[in-house]
């Protein structure tokens, strides 16, 4: 009779889970919308979330992951700043028998067991679809590029960067003539593109940025210079947040790639998942399309981010 009735009052016997969650800053729309999900995801599926905002910098995350041991959640997310470099903490982890899950960002281990799955975005294949729009719209004998990057040693900057170079190498008439990190923020995006603008004017064709933020600073840089952002140099860059369709709207920006950040739901899933001992894959990939100006106005009603 006693295990009858724990058989039928798991309502009352299940515990809330709880999960730390290690942020990686609030540098773009993209991660305040990333942040505004897995929030209110946490809360619709009564799963009580430690979170804490890193300021992009690894060591406040270690410091995070950390104390979510220490405190013996019962699982532990993070978006890594940077790919490599977690090895020693999350081998802590795993002593304390806590499962890590990646979103969003991936990271190089020598050692895969040290996390269950990562779920995000293919950054490569968001920078093939930037470089094949480029292809198939913008032609000339020689196309100057120049290109802002994400986060020095995040895996969106340097997998955006190396599907864009996959598809162009070849193409002789395609040149990357500038690239340096903009830090995926607005501020950064328009003091380098400042920069490119002062040593190359008006041999620039091409804005390849590695997300709207940069890319939106980068277009008040070209309109300061007397330029017109989406025509005398064409705006090309990743992740499709509103203020980009803005800019799209405006005749200032040419398309964006989609990079889905809401992945608040799909997590609280995967914890749930893992708590329960389900096999899972060890990669979950988001599914994302790609945006141009023509259908900015149309396609503004339905964005969520
Ligand atoms: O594209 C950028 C953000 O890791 C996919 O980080 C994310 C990137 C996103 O700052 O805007």
């Amino acid at each position: 009779a006693a295990l009858a009735l724990s058989l039928t009052t798991p309502a009352f016997a299940q515990k809330k889970l709880t999960l730390g969650f290690a942020q990686v800053g609030a540098e773009s729309e993209w991660r305040t919308a990333n942040t505004a999900s897995i929030k209110d995801a946490a809360a619709k599926a009564g799963i009580n979330l430690k979170f804490s905002d890193a300021q992009q910098k690894q060591e406040n995350q270690i410091k995070a992951i950390r104390s979510y041991i220490a405190q013996k959640v019962d699982v532990i997310a993070f978006a890594p700043v940077v790919t490599t470099g977690w090895d020693t903490v999350l081998k802590e982890a795993k002593a304390a028998k806590i499962p890590v899950v990646l979103t969003d960002r991936s990271i190089e281990t020598s050692d895969p067991s040290l996390y269950v799955t990562m779920i995000g975005s293919d950054f490569t294949e968001e920078g093939r679809k930037a470089a094949r729009w480029m292809l198939d719209n913008v032609k000339g004998d020689v196309v100057h590029i120049v290109e802002l990057q994400g986060t020095v040693g995040s895996a969106p900057a340097i997998e955006r960067k190396k599907g864009f170079e996959e598809v162009i190498a070849g193409k002789g008439s395609y040149k990357i003539i500038r690239s340096q990190t903009g830090d995926f923020t607005r501020a950064k995006g328009k003091e380098v593109m400042e920069a490119f603008l002062k040593a190359e004017g008006k041999k620039i064709n091409v804005l390849y940025a590695h997300n709207d933020d940069m890319a939106i600073g980068a277009i008040q840089a070209i309109e300061e210079a007397g330029m017109k952002p989406g025509k005398d140099v064409i705006v090309i860059s990743v992740d499709a947040v509103k203020g980009a369709f803005e800019a799209m709207m405006a005749g200032k920006m040419n398309v964006s790639v989609e990079c889905n950040p809401l992945l608040g739901p799909q997590l609280m899933d995967i914890v749930k998942d893992v708590v329960a001992g389900k096999p899972l894959p060890k990669r979950i990939n988001t599914k994302e399309g790609i945006f141009t100006a023509d259908i900015a106005a149309k396609e503004f009603p339905n964005r969520k981010y």
